[in-house]
């Protein structure tokens, strides 16, 4: 809130200049705002490691639809931050409570294995729909916040059906193209992609948004990957509590053997283990609540759940 003011004070006193330099005359009002997160020291560090590689490659950051609905501003906020320090996450998000609502008020029971959703055409059409009115909403958010934002609804993700028989109109990404991520930040505005994706003939198909997360997160291998979402972090089913750290090297085994890791919980860690296997063993994921990124990109503490192998 008073970061939050002042950020976007800075924001607009930058203008135009925001779009195109990371080392800006912002940056040590920044850094002094900051200091209410971590230390100046921790925070220049992370900033310059941070601005040290390609400006796609920073972060990737998957937002679960239910922010969208239930947290916007906050999100809204905590990403134009980052926007005003010179950094450009690539933002992916999903829609799933909303598809959920629709189907529903038309008394249509969403059907999911293994946490994939059985997506027939009537519900690929609900799909595509709240795909692109939550895309819309959230770049909408941006651009209020003096942050230039560019919808990227298709063109990244090439896919060739996962099992038509089992799964209908969901799709196993084959292909990411970067170019049209690369194009928005070369433009200076924030890419937000939804996880719909497309044959090579042209058919659109769903693809679960934590999945095409980490298959965007392979081809860019960023520094960071976030997951963010409602619970702030990953949920131990017996204990109910967050769970701080997985070591899958140690645990993923049984982990997976666990009663309450199922549907979309087990689809989200399969997909980040297969995800750190194709990147430096250096590389972890944090699963965090809105709230906490500018905490766990910032300071060395980090926030929610952290999966590293
Ligand atoms: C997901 C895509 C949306 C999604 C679905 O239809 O719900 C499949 O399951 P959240 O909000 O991140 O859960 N697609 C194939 O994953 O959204």
């Amino acid at each position: 809130s008073y970061i939050q003011h002042q950020l976007s004070t800075a924001g607009r006193l930058n203008g135009v200049a925001r779009v195109s330099t990371r080392y800006n005359s912002t940056r040590s009002t920044v850094i002094q705002l900051l200091n209410n997160i971590g230390s100046k020291r921790e925070v220049e560090q992370y900033l310059r490691y941070f601005t040290s590689v390609d400006s796609q490659q920073f972060a990737v950051i998957k937002v679960g639809g239910a922010i969208i609905t239930q947290n916007l501003n906050e999100l809204a906020s905590s990403l134009a931050f980052l926007n005003h320090v010179g950094l450009f996450p690539i933002v992916l998000h999903g829609t799933g409570p909303q598809i959920n609502e629709i189907l529903e008020a038309e008394g249509v029971v969403p059907e999911y294995i293994d946490g994939i959703r059985i997506t027939d055409s009537k519900t690929m059409s609900v799909v595509r729909r709240c795909f692109l009115e939550q895309n819309l909403k959230l770049v909408d958010a941006l651009e209020k916040q003096g942050v230039r934002a560019r919808p990227i609804t298709g063109g990244v993700f090439t896919a060739e059906y996962l099992d038509k028989d089992k799964y209908q109109l969901v799709g196993k990404i084959k292909k990411v193209d970067n170019t049209p991520i690369e194009a928005s930040i070369q433009a200076g505005a924030l890419p937000i992609l939804t996880s719909l994706a497309e044959t090579s003939d042209g058919q659109i198909l769903n693809v679960n948004a934590d999945v095409a997360a980490g298959e965007l997160a392979r081809v860019i291998q960023p520094l960071k990957i976030v997951y963010l979402n409602e619970k702030g972090g990953l949920i131990h089913g017996e204990s109910g509590e967050k769970i701080s750290v997985i070591n899958l090297d140690e645990e993923y085994d049984s982990l997976m053997k666990q009663p309450w890791v199922k549907y979309g919980t087990k689809l989200k860690i399969k997909e980040i283990r297969d995800l750190l296997m194709h990147l430096p063993r250096s590389s972890s994921v944090a699963i965090i609540s809105t709230g906490d990124l500018q905490k766990e990109l910032f300071t060395d503490s980090g926030a929610g759940t952290m999966i590293r192998r």
